[in-house]
């Protein structure tokens, strides 16, 4: 691919530069990356950990913003209904020091993912509880809860849906095709859009738009480097609109949406994510960077992995590695994500270019 020329534009009210995939470098600890302009989680994030938090807990502090502010109307509660109409969330945090996880998928009833998610790492021996037993848990452990996740925007979206057939879904090899259901399953036809080119890619019609659509980014993945040194990431989305009920994405799964390794650096992605952790591309990125790999080098070499595949899927990613450098890649649309630093007076918001 030819390389994108490095063009600096700078936008109000926030100092925000288009770096293609060029490798920032930011100057010393504590350190704050974030997918997507979620300025008011990096600030948050920012703040605990500049009073001496530790990543973990600023990882928290940051997602849970989101999640209150509910970013993009898709973290936390009251968006993206799935086909029943119900919000559900996925939520993951990482210890890059002593590699706990804890994550949540598909829980219900409970806003709080990514506290969620930290009580299974802390409190646990497991690293992932889904569904109402997911709720249950958060909810044994205080949370608040049994909570309606519901909004009057996600159910208006969802009767929007209804009335047009429910389309467009999740659903392929089914009958009947154009409806609400109940569906049968009819021939495995890899996909009804779909064709098999001589070079193995899967080639769909509107595969990335369907399952991300362009306007609508679903989820928060936050890397944090404390005052120590420590590194933490955390993931907290409610998914896919009219997802399937039960379906879990990328947020959840260490290594896909996110991964953080103390000595190297940490990964946090976005995206379509039913496509994106079959890949595991934060594991990718951070393995890649532990052999040596500039993060923007290891950003683009995860996101070609899958576009080599799929080449109409949607997805971004940022890299950082333990040296404060942080860089982007995306996939099928433009993606933005932010920055605090010492260096920085408020956070910054970097623009890649596909
Ligand atoms: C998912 N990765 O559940 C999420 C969606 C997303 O920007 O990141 N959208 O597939």
């Amino acid at each position: 691919m030819p390389a994108k020329p490095f063009i600096i534009i700078f936008i109000l009210p926030l100092l925000s530069s288009v770096v293609g995939h060029e490798t920032v470098q930011s100057e010393e600890y504590p350190l704050v990356v974030s997918t997507w302009p979620f300025v008011e989680a990096v600030r948050a994030a920012w703040k605990a950990v500049d009073a001496g938090s530790s990543a973990v807990d600023s990882v928290v502090e940051g997602c849970s913003t989101c999640e209150e502010l509910r970013c993009d109307g898709t973290v936390g509660p009251g968006g993206s209904p799935d086909e029943n109409g119900e919000t559900t969330i996925d939520a993951l945090i990482m210890d890059g020091v002593t590699m706990e996880v804890g994550a949540v998928a598909a829980m219900r009833y409970v806003t709080d993912g990514i506290k969620a998610a930290r009580l299974v790492m802390q409190h646990t021996e497991h690293t992932l509880l889904v569904g109402e037993k997911a709720s249950e848990f958060a909810i044994s452990m205080g949370l608040p809860g049994p909570t309606n996740l519901s909004s009057p925007e996600s159910m208006e979206k969802w009767a929007k849906w209804k009335d047009s057939r429910c389309q467009p879904n999740f659903r392929k090899n089914v009958s009947p095709a154009n409806s609400c259901g109940p569906y049968s399953p009819t021939h495995y036809l890899r996909h009804p859009d779909e064709t098999c080119s001589s070079t193995g890619h899967m080639l769909t019609s509107d595969s990335g738009l369907l399952r991300v659509g362009l306007h609508s980014h679903d989820t928060i993945s936050m890397a944090v480097i404390d005052r120590m040194g420590h590194i933490a990431v955390g993931t907290s989305t409610n998914g896919a609109t009219f997802k399937i009920p039960g379906r879990v994405g990328d947020g959840p799964i260490a290594g896909s949406s996110a991964y953080a390794v103390d000595e190297v650096g940490a990964c946090c992605a976005t995206g379509d994510g039913d496509i994106m952790m079959r890949f595991l591309p934060c594991y990718q990125v951070v393995e890649s960077m532990r052999l040596g790999m500039e993060p923007k080098i290891a950003a683009r070499d995860a996101i070609a992995r899958i576009a080599r595949k799929f080449p109409d899927f949607l997805g971004a990613i940022v890299a950082l590695n333990k040296k404060g450098q942080h860089a982007g890649a995306c996939h099928g649309w433009t993606f933005k994500y932010s920055v605090r630093s010492p260096a920085m007076k408020d956070v910054e918001v970097f623009t890649v270019l596909p």
